[in-house]
């Protein structure tokens, strides 16, 4: 019976590899009699059994196959790969109530469509969830699709930010998803896993949007958690090795292997590009101490040396970040660790300290150098306000980053130039500018119109694509002065001894990241250059 099942292959998923089994085997003491180590039959039942354990889970998350490219155009090669923490908490929740869980992460393992369809197939899901942003969705449906024609017939599940934020349009556009969940999903998958087993009836679950024959229903509303710290830790083991098969972009990370969290939620700002509704306005964090324990766990268990914290705004609340910096500083391994913050309410006062607990960069969202357009976005905040922060934080020795978009409402060349002239005079040490786009979920979504011309592509969706041109501007316009931007800020002497300085104290394998994503970004900030002039 065991060589038949055996000789199967397991999936490309499957973490419990030949390496896994032999480091397994070696745990074992040798016998005592003989002296020799579990054999080869031995490990051919563990494996059968690893085997068997494999084909049954109540829920199967997939992270939908995407390429690098698709997300990240010409920075395709020094694109970010994260760990998908939105189904990590899911997992972890549902692992908590009893329902053996199982994550495929296409992206993560580089697994095509019909790979990630064979992996599915060989964990024998009850039921399928499937993450989509915006720019993945039709990854998305290419894979609901494909599960269907394949002969599954669990249940369907979609989650994540496309479908929080046009519920109706996602259920219409893919027939082939029995229902979806909107914003947070940790308890709403547990009540749907509970209905699914008991028989009970899931439009009675707050939270999701499902299917009555022909017609699409909206259950109602559900409040986003306040309690975090009540949530388990994200299930990281799920995931196929953490320090092998996921990096962040070369700005990102000081030391490798670095890792991301996401030590709270909600923002109460009001951007108009950004889909925030969709993790709340109020903003809910983990506490510093459960904040500190998954550091730990990320240290001791995965090894991690550097974290970034994708938190709309680490640093809003000081009390916390103290007592996190606090904490940080008596631990018997130090970290490097970066973060996002919002430049409005950045307490700088506290800079110290977190350069001290480990901080070694903020990244700031600017977005423009131009007031007005800073006004019309609702980014509430000033000039002066930017570059007294910007200039707080190189005065603690911490790496400013900027991140900008062009093509906002109302965009004019003048407006592009100053932005352009922002970057380069505010004193940010890094920056990172993308065309301004209008997703799912933000306000210019729906007011894109009154400003421009908008071209509605969900594969386009990914902020590396002009598909918004406001009024009095062209695509090449926009495409040009972002080359510019790239070609304005870092083809200059300091920025690049800054380059090379890096390089001198870096890893070997951050050093060949550094260089790759240097050779990329003035590939393409110089390519439309160079044609020009020559021609
Ligand atoms: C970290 C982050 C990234 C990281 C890593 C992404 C990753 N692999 O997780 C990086 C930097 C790579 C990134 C890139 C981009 N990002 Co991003 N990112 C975020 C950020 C800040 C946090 C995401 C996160 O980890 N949240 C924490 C977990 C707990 O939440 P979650 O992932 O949303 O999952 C929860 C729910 O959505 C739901 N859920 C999710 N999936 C599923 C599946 C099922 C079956 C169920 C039941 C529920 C469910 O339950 C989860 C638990 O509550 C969010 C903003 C935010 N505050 O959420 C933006 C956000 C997701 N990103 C956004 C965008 C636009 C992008 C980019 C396109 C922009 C760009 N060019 O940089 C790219 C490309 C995205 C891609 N597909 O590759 C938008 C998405 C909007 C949209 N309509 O799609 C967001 C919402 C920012 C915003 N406010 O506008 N991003
Ligand atoms: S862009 Fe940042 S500050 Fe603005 S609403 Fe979104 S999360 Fe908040």
């Amino acid at each position: 019976m065991t060589a038949i099942i055996i000789s199967r292959p397991c999936p490309p998923t499957c973490h419990f590899e030949g390496a896994a089994l032999r480091r397994l085997r070696n745990l074992i003491p040798p016998s005592a009699a003989t002296g020799a180590r579990p054999q080869k039959q031995f490990l051919l039942k563990l494996q059968h059994l690893c085997y068997i354990s494999c084909m049954n889970h109540n829920l199967v998350l997939v992270n939908p196959p995407i390429t690098l490219e698709e997300r990240y155009g010409s920075f395709a090669s020094v694109g970010s790969q994260a760990p998908p923490l939105g189904l990590c908490y899911l997992a972890s929740s549902a692992g908590k109530r009893g329902y053996a869980v199982k994550i495929i992460d296409a992206p993560a393992l580089s697994l095509d469509l019909p790979r990630t369809l064979g992996a599915i197939s060989h964990a024998g899901a009850g039921a399928i969830g499937i993450t989509a942003s915006t720019v993945s969705f039709n990854r998305a449906i290419e894979l609901a699709k494909a599960i269907r024609q394949a002969g599954m017939n669990a249940p369907l599940i979609v989650g994540g930010p496309h479908v929080s934020s046009l519920p109706r349009e996602t259920m219409e556009e893919c027939p082939e998803f029995d229902m979806g969940v909107i914003n947070e999903g940790e308890h709403t998958i547990c009540d749907i896993l509970s209905a699914l087993q008991s028989g009970g009836n899931v439009g009675d679950i707050p939270g999701i949007v499902h299917r009555n024959g022909a017609e699409v229903i909206l259950s109602p509303h559900r409040d986003n958690i306040a309690d975090l710290d009540a949530l388990p830790f994200p299930a990281w083991d799920l995931l196929p090795n953490l320090a092998k098969h996921y990096k962040p972009s070369p700005h990102s990370y000081r030391r490798l292997p670095s890792s991301s969290l996401m030590s709270s939620r909600g923002c109460n700002g009001a951007c108009t590009f950004c889909a925030r509704p969709f993790m709340g306005d109020k903003y809910r964090a983990h506490s510093a101490e459960y904040t500190v324990a998954m550091v730990d766990h990320l240290v001791k268990v995965y090894g991690i040396k550097d974290i970034m914290f994708y938190d709309d705004n680490f640093l809003l609340d000081k009390k916390r970040v103290t007592a996190i910096c606090e904490a940080l500083l008596k631990k018997d391994y130090s970290i490097s660790w970066s973060c996002l913050a919002r430049p409005e309410v950045t307490s700088v006062e506290i800079f110290g300290l977190i350069k001290k607990a480990g901080c070694w960069q903020i990244a700031y969202g600017v977005e423009s150098g131009d007031q007005g357009i800073l006004d019309t976005i609702k980014k509430r905040v000033t000039l002066e306000r930017l570059t007294e922060v910007i200039r707080k934080t190189n005065e603690a020795g911490i790496h400013s980053r900027g991140y900008f978009m062009i093509g906002c409402p109302g965009e004019t060349a003048e407006s592009m130039e100053k932005t352009t002239r922002f970057t380069r005079e505010s004193g940010l040490k890094d920056f990172h500018v993308t065309f301004c786009t209008p997703m799912p979920g933000a306000e210019l979504f729906d007011t894109a119109q009154q400003y421009g011309t908008f071209e509605r592509n969900w594969k386009k969706l990914g902020f590396w694509d002009p598909v918004f041109i406001p009024k009095g501007m062209t695509r090449e316009q926009l495409i040009e002065a972002h080359r510019r931007m790239y070609r304005k800020f870092y083809l200059r002497p300091r920025t690049f001894f800054r380059y090379v300085m890096k390089l001198l104290f870096t890893s070997p394998r951050s050093m060949v990241d550094t260089v790759k994503a240097g050779f990329y970004v003035a590939k393409y900030a110089l390519g439309g250059f160079i044609r020009k002039r020559l021609t």
